[in-house]
């Protein structure tokens, strides 16, 4: 046979298998078998480079690591959807689109898949091109971490394919790979991913396919765009025909889908996969309901935001059951008490949780918590789950009332219970775990970013007696380092050079750094920017300093009381010494006057693109300050997906509510959203 038929013969076996495999999960050949022919291919193409093409499964993962990603355009804009949260919401919907087709509708009821929304383009029938979600408009080309996705078809099935079509869907890791991932990460010691979302779209993000491979991603394709005919296939005209054609073609396209005649139907669909779901190997958050009729589709076509032909009706937080096997209380860095329940483990929106936070004094006394109680948690978001109620029925009779402790569990120093206010402190300053928060948030990301120097080394250099206080990390030497248990000498000197590295850091990151009550990185760029050298600001006075924007007299009283501590005017004499820098150039126009100005926000639930910290640092960079609670001084709230109770109390104030896409239009243009 010649050599160009046998390759094609191979890769069409072996696309054949990698089809049965990794979409119908029916293989067709052994593993053996599959190497064999896979091994034979890599040598005839080793064998003639010139006969390689990109659609081979020897293909898949690319040799180099890419530097960064590049943001591409959308060929077809990537709508979001509108939510509904119950089936009243549902009703509303279907019967506005009823008034405006007057006329009776099928609808598609798809999964929503719980992970990241990626488009895909084939150009005569080959994978070209697969961008992330992004906002929307533009995205990110991701196009060599897609071609490792195994499900994903890098040529389609078609005899006459199309110049064009693209195709949408959702990319996700199946739990057990989540699960197996995480146990990784634990291992060595690096952060665990809080849900199998943020893992999919921190896998799609890595700039090295080859690891990207390894994670095993899934993929189910959902939306069709085509618009040529072919001798093989008409153009669908509903999204149920569509769906068919894209697994015709060789995409993994959810089973569990259905074309419903009724709206009753949906309904029962939605209900029937309420329990279902919990059995199904990866995560979903609803149901997407679709106006089959493609015409009928581009009649009703979009709003501002959203298609007007679909809906994803979501279901409620998971809340689930467990048993309370002992109550803490955890001492912050700002001395405040927080009491936490440890529980039985158990499964919660796809991680394993054992803790919850129990909030304050106030909160337990009203959960009345209790050790052995059977409590009903709920993670909404929020990485920290928290506990929502007690089930009293199961409660053994002989329980005892949770109590606040008197002292400190970390020094024995009494607590206080500030009047008004909810929280408990223990309020000795020389308290190991204030220490112990002190020093990890000295080194942490925003403040000085000394890498290495986590919350275990932290522990670990205290209990050794090598630091007592911040200003001890600048005296540290290698052979001390080195002389922990743990400790190598290579990760002595890594820790002793980026503790050195950090006396380059500005002084607006070393003010956020000390800690200081109310001082955030906001508010530390604002001060720093009215007060370029640290004498200044110790003697400024509240009323000076309250006349600053975004300086309440709070925060003002907050920092000139930290002035007055002897203890703190030492610890900044002897990080002068070390050679931190406590300077800056007078600039009053860091934080310009942009919408942001002055306003509050509050972030809840997880953000399609951004993390947290990228959120919190847009609305920083643009003037504005974001707080953990919604109070009635809170301006907007950004919500992400699975909002927390936040929302709820948001609402109730009728705060406005943003999306991150309006977040990030926020900050280009001057239109905000009314309030
Ligand atoms: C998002 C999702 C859609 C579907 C499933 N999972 C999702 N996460 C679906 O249509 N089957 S559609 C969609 C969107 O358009 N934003």
């Amino acid at each position: 046979m010649e050599i160009q038929q046998k390759i094609k013969q191979l890769r069409q076996q072996l696309q054949k298998a990698g089809y049965g495999y990794y979409v119908d999960n029916q293989p067709i050949m052994e593993d053996g078998v599959y190497d064999k022919l896979y091994r034979q291919l890599q040598e005839l193409e080793q064998k003639y480079p010139e006969l390689i093409t990109v659609d081979s499964p020897t293909q898949r993962v690319g040799e180099k690591p890419a530097s960064q990603f590049v943001s591409v355009p959308h060929n077809i804009p990537l709508y979001s959807l509108e939510n509904a949260f119950n089936l009243e919401e549902l009703k509303k919907w279907a019967s506005k689109l009823q008034r405006l087709l007057s006329q009776e509708v099928e609808y598609v009821c798809e999964l929503k898949i719980d992970g990241s929304a990626i488009a895909l383009t084939y150009e005569n029938g080959i994978l070209v091109r697969g961008v992330t979600r992004g906002d929307g408009i533009t995205g990110e080309d991701i196009t060599s971490n897609v071609r490792t996705i195994r499900s994903l078809p890098l040529r389609l099935n078609m005899s006459s394919p199309p110049p064009r079509i693209e195709v949408r869907g959702e990319a996700f890791l199946p739990l057990d790979v989540f699960q197996g991932i995480n146990q990784e990460r634990e291992k060595a010691g690096t952060s665990l991913f809080a849900n199998p979302r943020n893992a999919a779209a921190g896998t799609l993000r890595q700039l090295d396919p080859k690891i990207t491979a390894q994670r095993h991603l899934g993929f189910f394709a959902y939306i069709l765009h085509i618009t040529q005919e072919g001798e093989d296939y008409p153009i669908p005209q509903s999204q149920w025909k569509s769906l068919t054609l894209l697994q015709e073609i060789g995409f993994p396209v959810n089973p569990h889908r259905q074309l419903c005649h009724s709206l009753q139907e949906v309904e029962t669909y939605f209900q029937e996969w309420e329990a279902k779901r919990q059995n199904l190997p990866y995560l979903t958050d609803g149901v997407v309901i679709k106006i089959n009729s493609l015409p009928l589709q581009r009649e009703l076509g979009f709003t501002q935001k959203y298609p007007r032909w679909a809906i994803a009706l979501k279901y409620p937080a998971e809340e689930v059951p467990t048993v309370v096997k002992d109550i803490l209380v955890n001492v912050g860095r700002t001395g405040a008490v927080t009491p936490m329940a440890i529980m039985e483990p158990v499964h919660l929106a796809g991680t394993t949780v054992q803790r919850a936070t129990l909030h304050n004094k106030d909160r337990v006394r009203e959960l009345d918590i209790r050790v052995g109680d059977t409590v009903v948690i709920r993670k909404a978001g929020e990485i920290i789950p928290e506990v929502l109620r007690v089930i009293p029925s199961l409660r053994s009779s002989h329980t005892q009332l949770f109590q606040m402790p008197e002292n400190c569990p970390e020094c024995n120093a009494p607590l206080i219970h500030p009047p008004g206010e909810a929280v408990t402190r223990c309020v000795n300053s020389s308290c190991r775990a204030i220490l112990r928060g002190s020093i990890t948030h000295w080194a942490s990301r925003n403040a000085l970013d000394i890498r290495g120097l986590g919350e275990k080394n932290v522990i670990l250099l205290i209990q050794n007696g090598l630091i007592k206080s911040i200003a001890d990390l600048y005296n540290l030497t290698v052979a001390e380092i080195a002389s922990l248990e743990r400790m190598g000498t290579k990760s002595a000197e890594n820790l002793v050079r980026a503790i050195a590295t950090s006396k380059t850091q500005p002084w607006e990151r070393v003010l956020y750094g000390l800690g200081i009550r109310h001082i955030g990185s906001v508010n530390g760029k604002i001060l720093a920017a009215n007060f370029p050298t640290v004498e200044q600001l110790a003697t400024a006075s509240v009323e000076s300093l309250a006349a600053i924007a975004g300086i309440g007299s709070e925060i003002a009283r907050s920092v000139v009381d930290w002035f007055q501590i002897p203890a703190n005017l030492t610890l900044i004499e002897r990080l002068q010494t070390a050679g931190l820098c406590f300077t800056g150039e007078e600039n009053l126009n860091v934080v310009q006057n942009t919408t942001h100005t002055g306003k509050t926000f509050v972030i809840t639930g997880t953000l399609p693109n951004l993390k947290r910290n990228e959120a919190k640092n847009l609305i920083e960079q643009g003037g504005g300050k974001v707080t953990s609670s919604i109070s009635a001084k809170t301006d907007y709230i950004v919500v992400g997906e699975n909002p927390g109770s936040k929302l709820d109390k948001a609402q109730k104030l009728g705060i406005t509510q943003i999306s991150e896409a309006e977040l990030i239009a926020l900050q280009h243009c001057s239109s905000v959203p009314a309030k």
